[in-house]
């Protein structure tokens, strides 16, 4: 079987943190990157910065997605040119018990880590199993693995997003498309706890506070890249990466 040399890539939730720094890790290995968010601001600076291809798209809503796909086929051409998809978007809301969850919560995170890694796989299949060799890449975390308090909104759509990637590999294998999963713990970016916990930047620093060394979205962003890098025969299927300090959810290291 030939190898995976065309290169070209789609990465979601580019605009910040661990998608952001997967763009430049990907363009510092040589690929073609096409880099998606909604933001078009901070998408275009990286653009700049990088030499990706820019294209603002919401992964929560159908036509953004297919304007998306269009862009792709029109960037990387048609039946196969897109060869790696690499699903970064998502987030967390709240950190409530089940007692008091808020389903408003609960569905926008189902709506941006499952479903829009959903419309996102849906939209390219067709591109990627012509491709012949490619591969999908979904960033889960370690909260679709381990259930913690007050993470149970979280931990649902995590865990929905790590069986969807599961089944994903059964299917595909057939068509030769390789499905990767990473799952990080603990990494510190600027806006995944903030945006948790709606803008309160110091609660958002005492998740970190007296961690010798959180992972940082470089730290996740070179796994991307090598597992993506790597002979197409080989499958990478979940990688579970946390801190030193972090040897379980319920076990960090504060000094
Ligand atoms: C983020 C990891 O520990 O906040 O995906 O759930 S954690």
């Amino acid at each position: 079987m030939a190898e995976n040399t065309s290169k070209n890539a789609v990465v979601t939730g580019a605009s910040s943190g661990i998608g952001a720094a997967t763009v430049r890790q990907l363009r510092n290995d040589g690929w073609n990157v096409i880099a998606v968010a909604r933001r078009t601001d901070r998408l275009e600076a990286l653009a700049q910065e990088t030499g990706a291809i820019a294209c603002a798209a919401d992964v929560t809503k159908d036509d953004d997605v297919a304007r998306l796909r269009e862009f792709a086929t029109d960037t990387f051409g048609p039946a196969g040119g897109t060869d790696t998809l690499i699903n970064i978007a998502g987030g967390a809301r709240g950190v409530d018990s089940v007692a008091n969850a808020h389903e408003d919560d609960w569905e926008w995170m189902y709506q941006v880590n499952v479903l829009g890694t959903l419309r996102v796989i849906k939209a390219f299949l067709p591109e990627l199993r012509s491709h012949g060799n490619a591969t999908i890449l979904n960033l889960t975390s370690t909260a679709g693995h381990t259930a913690y308090e007050g993470g149970s909104g979280y931990n649902a759509a995590k865990f929905g997003q790590h069986a969807l990637n599961d089944a994903l590999r059964l299917e595909e294998a057939e068509h030769n498309i390789r499905v990767i999963e990473v799952a990080p713990g603990m990494v510190h970016t600027e806006e995944f706890t903030l945006n948790r916990l709606a803008g309160n930047q110091e609660a958002a620093d005492n998740v970190y506070k007296g961690v010798a060394k959180p992972l940082t979205g470089e730290d996740v962003a070179g796994v991307v890249g090598y597992a993506v890098g790597l002979a197409h025969h080989v499958n990478l299927d979940t990688i579970v990466m946390r801190p030193v300090a972090q040897a379980a959810a319920h076990k960090v290291i504060r000094r």
